[in-house]
């Protein structure tokens, strides 16, 4: 194996530049260079990856399949070398050649196979699998478009596709023999007990395969992505009539299901690919599967004790009908047995309770695209109805299939993604189910992965923690709990307070260069940084903003807390309430600062194109972390962990995770304001509560009127009227009616932050506490109650 003669890091690149790149160091670009040291690392990581899969043959130990539609993975060099801990050696290893490190690792595409945090949660879990020495796969989409890229022109998102396969890629390796034919559409045959489908169309899945190591490279897991392929690339008698056009056509149109990434699903157009790219992933992760199992175990009745299939989210949720598919109609297995072998290997995550956000398919676009699956989802549902003859709810309701239903049917466990949303989840949209099956429901509340969260984006606090504490806390993230006893010591508090000044001058630093906006590093650095949506509130937060300068600004002389307002994150192309809060906001942020009276108090930023490259470098720099979607609304939240871990306080609501976040940390160190999910649901009762919020609080009525009267947008007065009437009218979200305990919150921050030792008291404590937060302790969560998975490293 290569770990007894491994050849120094600077071997390997030079080898690799000069072999695998054809390059010598003189003529060799930046991208040469990054590939290089990519490929010296992936050298490394590959044995890891095929130890793994050997013991997990040789054990035939259970393995878990993650399927998801997207896996947020961003860039995966420093990962790599990060777990391997090969930082020192890579750095002198390109300063061998006069290259620096960051630059190298800055070269790499951010790769955005996601919208946000279900897809980022997928990536860290497969991290944390590969951690634990789990044997698993990770099941996707290798989209060629990624989520697109944001730009402002005049305040105002644009979209442009995404590229990160434009640049070369050192991390997959093409599987060109691995394909499986995956159809649509067709006719259903019945001939006595057999039942057949003819799919219409069929195209090509080819895998391609990313090894993900986990920490010390102890273990390495594999994530599969599928690429469409025409089964008949090339049409030649179209191409001899000299259409050529028509010749390329069915490789373009088999194609197009993995070519881009829906930035969600709140336009109607592609609803079809949609759900065809779902069932592409679906089917071709079971065939893959099953070839697997059947070549190692056979007896499919024995699939639930040696596979787990966790589905992340409904998206995946065919993969119930298309289980029972094949084992019934394909391998002669009786529909009912069928079905409980099916449930018995699959489980399913929920991670929204938005009723506009659970999926449902049209049935007739269903029925055309998947003739058998709507069958077989029938036969669930009577099937389901007769063991449970109290039930009223069906999954076919209002001509529409409802995934979320199917899904809970179909998996032995369901769970949410915090203790307040699993609560939920029993009390609202599955209340019928959860009283029918009171087992199924359980909790695993997210976590991230301290590797890339703390470790690599953090290094100045990662050093001071392993100075203190050792590095076990690493792969045991609760150990940080060790750090406890020294914030009572004023010399260290003060190293824990320069950490994050630092790294706040490095943003400051880089926010100038690479944006042109000029910023104090003594600010409070506030930071929203999420998808745009209503609910998370970034209205709220630009609401007491402008509220903050209108104080500011009647007494410009008194004694301000100086506050930076960071915000990043992309809205839906066809979201356009949340488009026209991201252009508030930039609208805002031209006039409050250039107000030559305020501006050095306040100071409002929106970075473009928020990715998870980005959030690595604005994470370790915050001071306040803001969570304060509406109570109820947001499952759990992750960015929430990676905040407090990095040592920024909250200002939040009771929502999602954040109320775990505040037992974990203390009440004292956390800003909590805001109505609890409970109370939301009376105050939606009030008639004209949004009204009375306003009228009570002259604060928040000001606000609304400067933006009602155009001062941020005086050559179109009118621009903001969708908003400041959505709030003055409906106000789902309830903005105003927490907007003056979000300001109450906000003052006490400013009160606070006046403290410097006791702000870093606070900050050290957040991340001493925010242990068990760890991606890790989640997987092992999974492991014990939903997979019945073991460790092959324990
Ligand atoms: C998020 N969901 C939740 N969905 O909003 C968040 O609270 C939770 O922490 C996270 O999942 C992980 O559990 C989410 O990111 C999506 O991005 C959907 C993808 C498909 C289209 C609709 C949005």
């Amino acid at each position: 194996m290569l770990q007894l003669s491994t050849p120094s890091l600077r071997d390997s690149i030079l080898r690799h530049l000069t072999y695998s790149f054809g390059k010598d160091p003189e003529h060799a670009i930046l991208e040469d260079w990054r590939m290089a040291l990519s490929y010296a690392v992936r050298d490394r990581i590959v044995d890891a990856w095929f130890k793994a899969t050997h013991q997990t043959y040789e054990t035939g130990a259970k393995r878990v399949y993650y399927l998801s539609m997207e896996f947020l993975i961003g860039r995966l060099l420093e990962d790599g070398i990060v777990n391997l801990e090969l930082v020192e050696e890579a750095k002198s290893a390109l300063a061998e050649f006069s290259k620096d490190y960051n630059d190298v690792l800055a070269d790499e595409p951010d790769a955005a196979l996601g919208n946000g945090g279900l897809g980022r949660l997928a990536a860290c879990f497969l991290e944390s699998l590969s951690t634990i020495g789990c044997p698993a796969h990770g099941y996707g989409i290798r989209y060629e478009h990624g989520l697109f890229r944001q730009s402002f022109v005049g305040g105002r998102q644009v979209e442009q596709p995404e590229l990160w396969l434009g640049q070369r890629h050192a991390w997959e390796f093409e599987r060109p023999e691995v394909r499986y034919r995956i159809g649509f559409g067709g006719h259903v045959t019945n001939h006595g007990e057999t039942v057949r489908w003819h799919p219409a169309e069929e195209v090509e899945a080819e895998a391609f395969d990313t090894p993900v190591v986990g920490w010390k490279g102890r273990w390495a897991n594999t994530l599969r992505l599928w690429s469409g392929r025409a089964i008949h690339p090339f049409d030649l008698a179209a191409f001899n009539h000299g259409d050529y056009a028509a010749a390329a056509a069915p490789e373009a149109l088999a194609r197009t299901i993995s070519r881009v990434l829906y930035p969600d699903d709140t336009t109607e157009q592609g609803k079809e690919l949609r759900l065809k790219q779902e069932y592409f992933l679906t089917g071709a992760a079971l065939r893959d599967i099953l070839r697997r199992f059947n070549n190692q175990f056979g007896d499919l009745r024995k699939l639930p004790s040696k596979v787990a299939i966790q589905l992340n989210d409904t998206h995946p949720a065919i993969a119930g009908p298309e289980l029972i598919r094949i084992l019934h109609d394909e391998r002669g297995i009786p529909f009912d047995e069928s079905m409980d072998i099916a449930r018995n290997t699959l489980s399913y995550t929920n991670h929204t309770l938005l009723p506009e956000a659970l999926e449902s398919w049209g049935e007739a676009l269903f029925g055309r695209l998947l003739p058998r699956h709507i069958q077989i989802i029938d036969q669930i549902d009577n099937e389901h109805a007769n063991r449970n003859p109290s039930r009223t709810q069906s999954m076919r309701a209002d001509h529409q299939v409802k995934m979320g239903q199917l899904s809970f049917v179909m998996a032995h466990k369901v769970n949410g993604v915090s203790a307040l949303h699993t609560e939920l989840m029993k009390t609202t949209v599955f209340e019928e189910l959860h009283n029918l099956h009171p087992d199924r429901i359980v909790n695993q509340t997210n976590g991230v992965t301290p590797r890339r969260w703390l470790l690599a984006c953090n290094p100045r606090l990662a050093g001071l923690i392993t100075e203190s504490i050792g590095e076990v806390w690493v792969d045991d993230l609760e150990q940080l709990e060790k750090l406890e006893p020294y914030i009572e010591d004023a010399g260290w508090l003060d190293r824990y307070g320069k950490v994050k000044r630092d790294n706040k001058v490095e943003l400051s630093n880089w926010m100038g260069q690479a944006h042109g906006f000029h910023v104090d590093p003594d600010m409070i650095f506030d930071v929203q940084i999420k998808r745009l949506h209503e609910y998370k509130r970034q209205h709220l937060n630009i609401l007491e903003t402008i509220a903050h300068w209108l104080e500011i600004r009647d007494n410009p002389d008194a004694d301000w807390t100086p506050r930076l307002k960071l915000f990043a994150g992309k809205a839906a192309p066809g979201y356009f309430f949340a488009k026209d809060i991201i252009r508030l906001i930039n609208d805002a942020a031209a006039v409050i600062n250039a107000d030559p009276l305020t501006n050095k108090y306040l100071k409002i930023a929106f970075l473009p194109n928020y990715n998870v490259t980005l959030a690595e470098r604005l994470v370790p720099a915050a001071d306040l972390s803001e969570q304060i979607s509406t109570a109820g609304k947001e499952a759990s939240g992750t960015g929430n962990m990676k905040f407090a871990l990095n040592g920024a306080p909250t200002v939040g609501t009771l929502d999602g995770a954040n109320v775990e976040i505040r037992d974990h940390v203390g009440a004292e160190n956390f800003f909590l304001f805001g109505m609890t999910a409970e109370e939301v649901m009376e105050r939606r009762m009030v008639e004209s509560h949004a009204q009375k919020a306003i009228a009570a609080d002259p604060r928040l009525a000001r606000a609304l009127e400067v933006i009602r009267e155009g001062r941020f947008s005086p050559a179109e007065p009118e621009r903001y009227h969708n908003i400041t009437g959505n709030l003055e009218g409906a106000d789902y979200f309830l903005v105003c009616s927490d907007f003056s305990d979000y300001w109450r919150a906000q003052r006490e921050v400013d009160a606070a932050f006046k403290d410097q030792q006791g702000w870093a008291r606070m900050a050290a404590f957040n991340t001493a506490r925010s242990g068990w937060f760890s991606s890790d302790r989640t997987i092992r969560g999974y492991m014990k109650d939903i997979w019945d998975a073991k460790s092959l490293l324990d």
